[in-house]
C-alpha cells in the first residue's frame, strides 16, 4: 500500500491502525493519536459531562429564571385577578398604554352561589365581557383574558354583573389603570 495523502480514505486508514495495535504496543505513539485518546473513552464522560451541565442549566433557567422574571413580568404581561362577593381583587390593575395584557381571572366560588353559575368581568369600554364558571370540582377556576390595553392613558372600569347586585354595587368594580408607556 502507498501512502498518498492525509485523507486517505477511512477503512484502510482504520485497517493501518489495527495493524499498528496487533504488531507493537507503543504507549507514547497511542497517547499521541486523537483517534485512539478518543476511543479510550476519556472523551466520552467529559462530553456526558457537558449534556448534564447544560441540561441543568436549562433547567435552572426555566426553574428560577421564569421565577424572578415574573417580578417583572408580573405587572406587565400576566396579573392575577380574583373574583369573590368582596369583587376583585386586586381592584386596581395597572398596565401600560397599547400593553398586551393577560389576566389570569380566578375564583374560589361555587356556581351555586353566582347569577348563571358564574363570575363576570365586563369592561364596555375595553370590549371586554368574560364570563368565569364557579369552582365546584376543583379548588379553584380560572380563565384568562387577554386584551390590549389603549393609548390613552386613563381609568377604565370593570364590574362583574352576575353576583351581589352586579353593577348596581360599587362593591362589583374595578378599574383597570391605563399609565403612559
Ligand atoms: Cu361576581
Amino acid at each position: 500500500m502507498t501512502r498518498t495523502n492525509g485523507c486517505a480514505d477511512p477503512v484502510s486508514r482504520r485497517e493501518r491502525r489495527a495493524v499498528e495495535r496487533g504488531t507493537g504496543r507503543h504507549e507514547p505513539r497511542s497517547r499521541h493519536d486523537p483517534a485512539v485518546e478518543r476511543r479510550g473513552g476519556r472523551s466520552r464522560p467529559v462530553a456526558f459531562a457537558a449534556v448534564v451541565v447544560g441540561v441543568l442549566a436549562i433547567g435552572g433557567y426555566l426553574a428560577f429564571g421564569d421565577f424572578f422574571g415574573q417580578r417583572g413580568a408580573a405587572s406587565g404581561d400576566m396579573i392575577g385577578v380574583q373574583a369573590s362577593m368582596a369583587g376583585f381583587t386586586p381592584k386596581e390593575i395597572r398596565v401600560t398604554a397599547g400593553q398586551t395584557v393577560t389576566l389570569d381571572f380566578w375564583t374560589q366560588d361555587s356556581s351555586g352561589h353566582l347569577d348563571g353559575g358564574v363570575h363576570t368581568m365586563i369592561s364596555d369600554q375595553l370590549g371586554i365581557r368574560v364570563e368565569l364558571p364557579g369552582a365546584d370540582a376543583v379548588s379553584e377556576s380560572r380563565v384568562a383574558v387577554t386584551f390590549t390595553a389603549p393609548m390613552t392613558p386613563g381609568d377604565y372600569d370593570i364590574y362583574c354583573d352576575t353576583c351581589c347586585g352586579g353593577r348596581e354595587n360599587p362593591t362589583m368594580h374595578g378599574k383597570i389603570v391605563v399609565e403612559r408607556g
